[in-house]
């Protein structure tokens, strides 16, 4: 069983420059994980809290040294000499020494590094791969067998760039690709096409958002997708046959006053169905992400239906990767797809309870990382350990993004898993 010798924090900086928490863990075998965590901007009412320290003289009041401190302090003082029969007795343990619903003591931040760290050491004692041990995480006995198929961010807006436009994200989604390596060769064809296409349209270079895309000030949304389906076009593809895009439309963004505010007249739920159906009709769109704002939750199921499985209707902020929230979802056929974050919830466990719930429930998962992020690569083998169908990670220019898809190119060379 394995047992806890040491663990350490270290405030690291994300993608962002912003603060964010490093994690050690050493078993008393000899066997060491170090995880990094990430941080969204875009975050969901309901997600577990990420402690920030509040000193406005030091990064803005974002610093993580009490983050930091609390899992070199009180988690390890908590944890170190005990035997841990599995992720969920570390996690469990985690939570109870937490003791708040939302893990606002000691900080999401804080238990998610320790969690995971403690899972690649676990993976080191085991001799087994990352992705190997994540699926017995998942369910003891599984293992890994499939491949996500990447979904890349090709154009930005809300949040991640500055709200020239509402919607946060267009995405390339390869799906005439049998491979991860044919998948990312097919978007780099149109991450230049549309770096070209948007170079001649708005005169601007290939100047990127936080993830990556390319942010150029389009007029409205519906220039951010037909620009997306040029620039397939441009790089040879057929929109909708070889390449076709996901859409964040991170809705809860732009809702106020029970209204969507998409630019032009602000619309009611009812009309903000409409316009997404719309889309639907007019663009190749596979995969819709949070349609609906997080509140208007009383309209989703009617979204779903208006959708009529043309597309995946994925929930991130509305789901928060929270089980009682999918449950609830799950009752209401308010979706049919999981936009799942780790640090939405806190820890492996529980994220890993909320993946069975969605995939019992014969419900897509997107496994995703945060705008906010490290070169630290476990998304990657956490999303083929668990079945995940998607990987979400940003765009191709960026190495804490690149980390993820060259990890997984690597699991696929190395195995003889094929992508789903
Ligand atoms: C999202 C994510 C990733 P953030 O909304 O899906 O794109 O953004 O990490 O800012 O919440
Ligand atoms: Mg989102």
């Amino acid at each position: 069983m394995p047992m806890i010798h040491s663990l350490g924090g270290l405030e690291i900086l994300d993608s962002r420059g912003r603060p964010t928490v490093r994690a050690t863990c050493v078993l008393t075998s000899g066997a060491t994980g170090i995880a990094s965590v990430p941080s969204g901007a875009s975050t969901g009412k309901a997600e577990a809290l990420e402690l920030r320290d509040g000193d406005p003289a030091r990064y803005r009041g974002l610093g993580c040294r009490q983050a930091v401190g609390n899992v070199r302090g009180e988690i390890a003082a908590g944890l170190v000499g005990q035997e841990m029969a599995d992720q969920s007795a570390l996690d469990n343990a985690l939570i109870a020494l937490d003791g708040t619903p939302n893990k606002a003591r000691l900080g999401a931040n804080a238990l998610l590094a320790v969690s995971l760290a403690f899972a690649r050491a676990c993976a080191a004692e085991a001799g087994v791969p990352l992705y190997q041990h994540f699926a017995a995480i998942h369910t003891p006995g599984k293992l890994a067998d499939s491949l996500p198929r990447p979904t890349i961010n090709l154009f930005s807006g809300g949040k991640h760039a500055g709200g020239q436009v509402p919607i946060q994200d267009v995405l390339v989604v390869p799906i005439g690709a049998a491979t991860v390596d044919e998948a990312m060769a097919m978007t780099y064809a149109v991450y230049q096409a549309a770096a070209e296409l948007t170079l001649e349209k708005y005169g601007m270079r290939a100047l990127t958002a936080d993830e990556g895309g390319l942010a150029p000030p389009f007029p409205d949304a519906e220039a951010m997708l037909g620009d997306a389906v040029a620039a397939i076009a441009r790089a040879g593809y057929t929109p909708g046959q070889e390449v076709s895009l996901a859409l964040d439309v991170a809705s809860s963004h732009f809702y106020t006053d029970g209204r969507y505010h998409l630019g032009g007249e602000p619309l009611d739920s009812a009309g903000m169905i409409r316009h997404l159906v719309g889309w639907l009709e007019r663009y190749p769109i596979v995969s819709l992400e949070d349609g609906l704002a997080e509140e208007d939750w009383a309209n989703w199921p009617a979204l779903r239906k208006a959708i009529g499985g043309r597309a995946l209707v994925l929930g991130d902020d509305f789901l928060c990767t929270n089980p009682a929230r999918i449950r609830r979802a799950i009752e209401a056929d308010a979706a049919d797809a999981l936009l799942l974050k780790v640090n939405q919830i806190g820890t492996l466990s529980e994220a890993a309870e909320s993946c069975r719930i969605a995939q019992a429930a014969g419900w897509h998962v997107t496994v995703s990382a945060r705008s906010g992020e490290t070169e630290d690569d476990w998304l990657a083998d956490l999303a083929v350990g668990w079945g995940g169908d998607h990987l979400k990670v940003g765009s191709i220019t960026q190495s804490e993004r690149l980390a993820k898809y060259n990890r997984l190119l690597a699991i696929e060379a190395e195995t003889v898993l094929k992508m789903g």
